[in-house]
């Protein structure tokens, strides 16, 4: 079964789907024999591993770590053609269609390409949709571009119906990692309500209750990734949010 065939059978079977992101940066390879088994065991859907700052140094290894201590899946959630592995199982192919700036739209895209065709690997053509998150994020900041205003419901909802019209197969509305505000329930609902994709949102989350709010303003996926950073024993925070995400 194809990780795009897989995603949609989570949110058949258990309503929603859970992934946790991991950020190499801020997460030290000698941690990982530790941490990944209770992802794992919490019940987490997914692993996602990236970061906006991450050079790629030593990814395969990183990703191969994580590996020998997990069977979910390993989904590669890219700032650059730095952070590109053939040892992920996927790879969340994306393009920053709220931004105008060419490096994330179409640039990166086009270098990230021809390493997925070299590598063989699963690709996720996604969307990706940045939201104000009510403070200075590293993705506004990276990439250089303006995030949609909270308000302008309407320029969420076209850029994410533009996704499905390109033939893209998600849609990430993203606050930004950290986000002090997490992406609106109205727009969620009003973009889920637009359009025919599955919806990812992330940045923010810091607790259950908040994914599932999220959950039942029409998300099909949820990201979690700062709210974990730091932290030894995860098991119990993780099977919180999978438990209130996978609540039908
Ligand atoms: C960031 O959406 C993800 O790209 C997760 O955000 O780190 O704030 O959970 P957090």
């Amino acid at each position: 079964m194809s990780i795009y065939s897989y995603l949609l059978r989570i949110k058949e079977v258990k309503g929603a789907g859970f992934f946790l992101l991991i950020d190499p940066d801020k997460r030290e390879f000698k941690h990982l024999k530790r941490i990944v088994p209770q992802i794992e065991k919490g019940g987490a859907d997914a692993i996602f591993v990236g970061g906006s700052t991450y050079s790629g140094e030593n990814l395969d290894g990183y990703i191969k770590e994580i590996k020998r201590n997990t069977t979910i899946p390993i989904i590669l959630f890219p700032a650059s053609h730095l952070q590109i592995s053939k040892h992920a199982d996927a790879i969340l192919f994306m393009s920053l269609l709220s931004g105008r700036n060419p490096l994330y739209l179409v640039d990166e895209p086009s270098r990230i390409a021809p390493l997925i065709k070299k590598h063989g690997c699963e690709s996720i053509s996604c969307g990706y949709i940045l939201i104000d998150g009510g403070c200075s994020t590293s993705v506004a900041n990276i990439s250089n571009t303006l995030p949609i205003p909270r308000n302008r419901i309407n320029f969420a909802k076209y850029h994410a119906l533009t996704a499905q019209y390109f033939g893209m197969k998600l849609v990430y509305l993203e606050a930004g990692s950290g986000a002090k505000l997490t992406v609106p329930d109205r727009m969620i609902n009003a973009v889920k309500s637009y359009i025919d994709l599955p919806v990812i949102v992330g940045g923010g989350i810091k607790d259950a209750s908040v994914a599932r709010e999220k959950i039942k303003a029409g998300a099909d996926f949820i990201v979690v990734g700062n709210a974990f950073e730091g932290k030894k024993c995860i098991e119990e925070m993780v099977r919180k949010f999978a438990e209130s995400i996978h609540r039908k």
